[in-house]
């Protein structure tokens, strides 16, 4: 009864599933929210707070957060996390440097009670830059199968041609369906 009351209720209650976008500063979280909501290019400042965009797909409501990523900002992550449904983890593929620093802020969030049924989706960005870090070079670096207890999923992308994100959406998009 509980189950079926709902999934009715997110039928007819125009529900908005709630996402944030973190990674480190300068990975692209910006220019993905902003292709998401406008489907162009924008020039993007280095965010300070966050910025927040409604997107609709197939009307299924997404509120997306896009929180700053400076080494001063992410301790307040955490405070974005209530009522998370997807996290999106965006990495710049060109920066093997920060790699490490990725997986570690991965795993704390992973690791908050706030984000316990979120799904996590790792958007593999700048992939149109030579010798950016693969796909499956970075899910080795995150140890990404090692995530055993959050559905996840990684995806290649080019936020600047918007290439590979349609493809990140609709996978949050069949998790929800799945539920
Ligand atoms: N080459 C390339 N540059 C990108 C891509 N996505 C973002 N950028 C650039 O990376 C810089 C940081 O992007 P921004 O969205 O502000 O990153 P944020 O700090 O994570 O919000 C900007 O100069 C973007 O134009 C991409 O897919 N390819
Ligand atoms: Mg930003």
């Amino acid at each position: 009864m509980g189950i079926l009351f709902t999934k009715i209720w997110r039928l007819f209650s125009h529900q908005e599933h709630k996402v944030i976008i973190v990674g480190l500063d300068n990975a692209g979280k910006t220019t993905i929210l902003y292709q998401f909501s406008m489907n162009e290019v924008v020039h993007t400042s280095p965010t300070i707070g966050s910025n927040v965009e409604e997107i609709v797909v197939n009307n299924t409501r997404f509120l997306m957060w896009d929180i700053g990523g400076q080494e001063s900002l992410r301790s307040s992550w955490n405070t974005y996390y209530t009522n998370t449904e997807f996290v999106i983890v965006v990495v710049d593929s060109t920066d093997r440097e920060r790699i490490s620093v990725t997986k570690e802020e991965l795993y704390k969030m992973l690791s908050h009670e706030d984000l316990k049924k979120a799904g996590l989706l790792v958007f593999a960005n700048k992939q149109d830059v030579k010798e950016c870090m693969s796909v499956a070079e970075i899910s080795q670096y995150l140890k990404l199968t090692s995530v055993k207890d959050h559905q996840w999923h990684i995806q290649a992308c080019c936020a600047l041609t918007g290439e590979g994100l349609c493809q990140g959406l609709e996978w949050m998009m069949s998790r929800l369906k799945s539920r």
